[in-house]
């Protein structure tokens, strides 16, 4: 049965509200050609729903679609708070100051961070939406989770209006080290932005000390540790929850009878290689797709991998279509991808199997499933849950995880190939290494990743969240 939609006056009534780009719903056709409102697929998603349902809690997000006027209403058990964006204001802040500006100053500057002052006007004032959103659907004392790079001006502005309210902020992606942080026109007002939260969390500790010190140093903050002491006689923790995925799930899909008949007609339609490497990434800059592909590129071209016995297959799902850098990427991938094919393709049959699409879980299920090897080399990222997927989904013990040093999931899954994606020859050595190992080897090491991602999965990361926010003193 679909889940019931009733229209929802917003009065300060959630216990519990998560604050963060998206809504965690996507429209769908009803059978009866009408329109409603579907549960998205995603890890956060599937792990806040039971907290916000148990708490009759509310979800503050934008719908996706720029000049659309949605009203508020409830959806399976929870509230769901829409905030409207017009067409301007998608490209100056969305496409703007968020993915041309603190994506790449975040990840390392892997391409340079354009820096717009009505872009940052339009930051501020989308912020202040979305924190005037959640003040006016949180209940009294109530906690909000504020949720990445989007909305890091929330907190400060949320507790100016509603100094009751418990405030968590969660970053899913690096927070870089103090001498980039520093290009940014704005960074004494992010810092403070983000001061405005109770807990701020990282997905490794190596950020928490990034954002520790910028405190000391920019805001002129006595810190102690993980703690920051604001002028207003506030304590901030900044502190690492690397987040994780539903790695029950993810196993459950792929054992199903319908993922291991795709995974067998995938190995068919790639002509029955001996081994298959897969990637599975967003087409963004960050996910080092250029090495990778270069990287596959000379293996094939000189040998070392038999195009006859060895596949590529490299899923890229489209993203961000609207920036530039996102189109100049694709166009880039797609000549390269060609360039090998023709140089070391046979009739019929190409090493490098190259889709520009995205697809439903059970067939990445498939994928992970059918996959030798997975390689998942980004310049940087946050975590990467492609990884930890690959590790819960391949459950015999013959695969093997390529793995770059910068995600933060090298911090857990210790026992992948490691690489640094900016070394072309050690990637290609990594690559071979992890193929040609032994049975023994990989099964050892997929042993001990599995035991990670299971005893680590996204409950388990929300928990932990949600447990050091629910012990902060509440404000007086
Ligand atoms: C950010 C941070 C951090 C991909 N293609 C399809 C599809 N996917 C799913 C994957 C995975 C997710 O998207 C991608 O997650 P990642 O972690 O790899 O990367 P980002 O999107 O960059 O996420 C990252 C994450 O936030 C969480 O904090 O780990 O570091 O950058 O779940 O499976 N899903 C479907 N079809 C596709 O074609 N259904």
């Amino acid at each position: 049965m679909a889940p019931r939609e009733d229209s929802l006056s917003i009065s300060q009534s959630a216990d519990f509200v998560v604050v963060a780009n998206r809504l965690p719903v996507d429209r769908m056709e009803n059978p009866d050609g009408s329109q409603g409102w579907k549960t998205s697929p995603g890890g956060l998603v599937t792990a806040l729903k039971p907290v916000i349902q148990a708490q009759g809690g509310a979800w503050v997000g934008w719908g996706g679609s720029a000049d659309e006027h949605i009203d508020p209403f409830t959806f399976d058990g929870h509230g769901v708070i829409p905030v409207d964006l017009s067409g301007d204001e998608v490209r100056d802040y969305y496409e703007g100051m968020s993915n041309a500006t603190f994506w790449p100053l975040y990840h390392d500057c892997v391409e340079h961070p354009e820096y717009h002052r009505e872009w940052w006007d339009a930051y501020l004032r989308i912020n202040e939406r979305f924190a005037r959103a959640a003040a006016d659907v949180a209940a009294l004392g109530a906690t909000v989770w504020v949720q990445d790079y989007q909305l890091q001006n929330v907190p400060e502005m949320l507790r100016a209006m509603r100094p009751d309210l418990k405030i968590g902020f969660f970053l899913h992606i690096p927070f870089p080290p103090i001498e980039l942080f520093m290009q940014l026109p704005w960074r004494y007002q992010v810092i403070e932005g983000l001061l405005g939260a109770d807990i701020v969390g990282f997905q490794e500790p190596g950020s928490a000390q990034n954002f520790v010190r910028l405190g000391r140093r920019l805001a002129g903050l006595h810190t102690l540790r993980d703690k920051l002491f604001t002028s207003d006689g506030r304590t901030v923790t900044a502190r690492a929850y690397p987040i994780s995925i539903d790695s029950q799930d993810m196993l459950n899909i792929s054992r199903t009878p319908q993922a291991r008949d795709i995974a067998q007609q995938l190995r068919e339609d790639l002509g029955n290689p001996d081994r298959i490497f897969l990637g599975i990434d967003r087409l963004d800059y960050t996910k080092g797709l250029r090495p990778r592909v270069r990287s596959f590129g000379e293996l094939f071209t000189s040998g070392q991998l038999d195009p006859a016995h060895n596949v590529y297959l490299q899923v890229a799902t489209p993203t961000r279509e609207g920036v530039r850098r996102y189109q100049e990427l694709h166009r880039d991938i797609d000549e390269m991808v060609g360039r090998i094919n023709s140089l070391s393709g046979r009739i019929g049959r190409s090493p490098i199997v190259y889709r520009y699409s995205s697809y439903p879980k059970l067939e990445l299920a498939a994928m992970y499933r059918a996959a030798d090897v997975m390689i998942v080399t980004p310049l940087r990222d946050g975590m990467n849950l492609v990884a930890k997927e690959y590790v819960a989904a391949h459950d015999s013990d013959d695969g093997a995880l390529v793995l770059s040093e910068f995600a933060g999931a090298a911090l857990e899954l210790t026992h992948s190939y490691l690489v640094n994606p900016y070394d072309l020859n050690g990637l290609k050595n990594q690559i071979l290494r992890a193929a040609g190992d032994s049975h023994a080897n990989h099964a050892r090491r997929m042993r001990s990743m599995r035991k990670q991602v299971f005893r680590h999965d996204i409950d388990a990361w929300a928990n932990n969240f949600l447990t050091d926010l629910g012990s902060v003193p509440q404000p007086a």
